[in-house]
């Protein structure tokens, strides 16, 4: 297989105009009436909840969703939580705990910090690491509705420093939240959490309404309505990525074990009939083996219809003259996810430049980095790897510089900093500089 036959199948970005499935295009006729792109009902969404605020937002939640919420029961209440607690099985529970504490730990392990630096004649430069305010978390809901995801947005948010922590997640059709969602949002430090989802809940977080407090920055992953508004609210608030189905791809050499292989490849698979499976190898009888396997795991997968299909889709094994080969291809991809299995997994991590996260050696599979190893699991897909990083506590943080001249500093550059002042023709600026050297403003032309 070619160069040419990888990088389609990765390269799949979220945020063009997308063409509807029938159950999304019957609910938008009941909707606005008449047929529109995606993109069209997310603008029209984003539109209303700007202009009518809550009641726009209550309205779409009950077209969307289901339940008729009002004002004051959109918000989760104490009482909802506590139930949520309770409906937690003590073992799962202790898990999610464990889980937020090694993601908590990793994530602790580099903070960005301000800094102050000295320069020439008694000058300070610098720079101020601040977390952002107010961010909003999006959780989708369904059987997408991951706790191990809320995890993974709102640690790294906490671990910066963000003092108001606004959670999104959409209602079921009762209006109740799944329990363990609710239970980690909690546990990880969410300030408030709203039942509302979709395009709606996105305009809503970069808004502001009412009962929804407006938003510096939104993440999290979520359907082509959800991404297609966190696109249009870009600039109104910041985002952290464009999010598109999940992808797995594996680098093996002969020795891996193809049981193992499978087994990785199916883990992504079964997220979304849209995912991504892909095997490079430089064995032919380990492909062999996989294709084999994969099937046999497959068969017993509760979700195996979505995981079939994904596989049917976009499963692929591709044979390659040599691993180095094999990397070269997993470069073009730039994958979510870059699983090494060969001899010397640790020998090919230079030689990776594009990937969300790489997973070396057979004891590393993808799940363990989805829960519990403590790096994030919101990753760069659709071949995005090539500019976007993993979620991070950079993301909740921004940067101020610090500029601190002394009158003997700025002297030694203010001959420098009027010549380019005068060569752009700002003479406004060259006068900040003459005007702290007293004598030389009379010096200034005049026409
Ligand atoms: N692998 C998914 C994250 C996830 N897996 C959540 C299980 N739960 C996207 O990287
Ligand atoms: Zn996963």
């Amino acid at each position: 297989k070619s160069v040419e036959e990888v990088r389609p199948l990765l390269v799949k970005p979220p945020f063009d105009a997308v063409e509807l499935g029938e159950g999304a295009r019957a609910r938008v006729r009941a909707m606005f009436g008449r047929e529109m792109t995606a993109a069209e009902v997310v603008a029209r969404i984003i539109a209303d909840v700007r202009k009518d605020g809550d009641d726009a937002l209550l309205r779409y939640t009950e077209l969307t969703d289901g339940p008729r919420l009002s004002a004051a029961t959109m918000p989760v209440s104490e009482t909802e939580f506590a139930a949520a607690r309770a409906a937690v099985e003590p073992a799962v529970m202790a898990s999610l705990m464990k889980a937020i504490a090694n993601v908590r730990s990793y994530h602790a392990e580099r903070v960005p910090q301000s800094w102050m630096t000295d320069r020439e004649h008694g000058a300070k430069l610098g720079q101020r690491c601040l977390p952002l305010e107010r961010v909003g978390v999006y959780v989708p809901g369904g059987t997408a509705a991951y706790p191990s995801s809320v995890i993974m947005n709102i640690v790294p948010a906490v671990v910066a420093g963000v003092r108001e922590i606004v959670m999104a997640v959409p209602p079921a059709r009762d209006g109740s939240v799944n329990p363990y969602v609710l239970a980690a949002a909690e546990a990880a430090g969410a300030t408030k959490v709203i039942k509302a989802g979709g395009a709606q809940a996105i305009a809503a977080l970069a808004f502001g309404t009412a009962t929804v407090p407006k938003v510096d920055k939104i993440t999290g992953p979520g359907n082509i309505f959800v991404t297609l508004a966190k696109k249009a609210v870009y600039g109104y608030c910041d985002i952290d990525m464009l999010a598109g189905p999940s992808e797995i791809l594996i680098v093996a050499d002969g020795g891996a074990d193809p049981a193992y292989v499978a087994a990785d490849l199916l883990s992504q698979a079964e997220h979304d009939v849209l995912a991504a499976s892909i095997l490079i190898t430089d064995s032919p009888a380990l492909a062999a083996a996989v294709e084999r396997e994969a099937a046999r795991q497959l068969a017993a997968l509760p979700r195996s219809g979505i995981a079939g299909e994904a596989l049917a889709r976009n499963g692929l094994i591709i044979i390659t003259d040599d691993i180095d080969a094999a990397m070269e291809l997993a470069n073009i991809a730039a994958p979510e996810h870059l699983e090494i299995l060969t001899a010397d997994p640790y020998a090919q991590l230079p030689a990776v430049r594009h990937a969300g996260a790489v997973f070396l050696g057979p004891y590393s599979p993808e799940p363990l980095g989805d829960y519990l190893a403590g790096p994030n699991h919101v990753l760069p897909t659709g071949g995005t790897a090539r500019f976007y990083s993993v979620l991070s506590v950079e993301t909740f943080m921004k940067r101020t510089s610090v500029i601190a001249y002394t009158e003997a500093a700025l002297s030694a550059v203010g001959d420098d900093v009027i010549r380019l002042a005068t060569a752009e023709g700002l003479e406004a600026h060259a006068n900040a500089v003459r005007i702290r050297r007293r004598t030389d403003v009379a010096d200034s032309p005049r026409s």
